[in-house]
């Protein structure tokens, strides 16, 4: 396939980059993390968005070099953030069924933080209920050996399938996030702004911190501040953002 080969070239030629999005406290108001999110830039120029090639790669298996690359990059981007004075800044990376179904990905993830340095805790890895497709065991046993190293899971898109609370109650989770499809309507329809409501009291309970996504309204944010949601993600505060332009955002807020 003409796509696959490009995408492998691509690789080597190291034309993905990888853009970051802030998250943020809405009890402080401040920037606490950033989700790091796979580009590729094309010869020509053109930006092209992951749901064009990241399902090719998880086909491929291509998935699994390049989700090694954009790790790396990620966890050495957030240690170059907190040489710089950002320190306890988390970033979050979104691991594909196939990436987490890898017998190494425990030790790759080891490896690159102690290659870069980072700090287990300020790593975050996004999973959906996807990832757990053929072992719920298995799956669970790399959770654990993860969470063991300190290293943190957040349950993805949450709301989307169809047995998240299942997992939830299963898996060694420190945080999720509501799914934008429930985000997108809260200031207008009493069914989402229920949901929504009731997911942000369930994690409280649970103990888990919640992530709103795909926040692109003042309405949006006055409603999850009024229930305390822990934090917020959309492009109502900033869109993903190469590295250099996520640094300039950071050192304007100092
Ligand atoms: O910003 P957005 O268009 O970046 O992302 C589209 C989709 O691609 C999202 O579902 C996101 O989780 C996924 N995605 C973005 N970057 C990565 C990545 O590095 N690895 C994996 N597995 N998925 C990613
Ligand atoms: O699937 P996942 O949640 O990992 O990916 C996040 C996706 O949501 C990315 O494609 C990212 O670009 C996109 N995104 C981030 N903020 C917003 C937003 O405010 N509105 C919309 N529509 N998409 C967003
Ligand atoms: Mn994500
Ligand atoms: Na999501």
């Amino acid at each position: 396939m003409e796509l696959e080969a490009n995408l492998r070239k691509a690789l080597e030629r190291e034309e993905f980059e990888v853009f970051y999005q802030p998250k943020v406290e809405l009890r402080s108001d401040k920037v606490v993390g950033v989700e790091a999110l796979v580009r590729w830039r094309r010869p020509d120029s053109v930006v092209v968005s992951p749901d064009e090639f990241i399902p090719i790669c998880e086909e491929t298996g291509l998935i699994l070099p390049l989700g090694k690359w954009v790790l790396e990059q990620a966890c050495s981007r957030a240690k170059y953030w907190h040489d710089m004075g950002f320190d306890g800044l988390n970033v979050s990376v979104n691991l594909s069924p196939r990436q987490f179904q890898d017998n190494h990905l425990v030790d790759h993830v080891g490896e690159i933080l102690a290659q870069t340095g980072l700090a287990p805790h300020c790593l975050e890895l996004e999973i959906t209920e996807g990832v757990v497709m053929h072992s719920v065991d298995e799956a669970i046993e790399t959770m654990n050996r993860l969470s063991s190293m300190g290293v943190r899971l957040s349950l993805d898109d949450f709301g989307r399938g169809y047995s998240s609370l299942y997992y939830l109650k299963r898996f060694p989770m420190s945080s999720l996030k509501i799914d934008r499809s429930f985000v997108a309507d809260i200031a207008t329809d009493p069914d989402d702004a229920s949901i929504v409501n009731t997911i942000i009291s369930m994690s409280r309970s649970l103990n888990l911190q919640v992530v709103a996504e795909g926040v692109e309204t003042k309405e949006q944010l006055d409603f999850l501040r009024s229930k305390r949601c822990d934090q917020m993600q959309g492009y109502y505060f900033s869109r993903p953002l190469p590295a250099r332009e996520l640094t300039e955002l950071l050192e304007g807020l100092r």
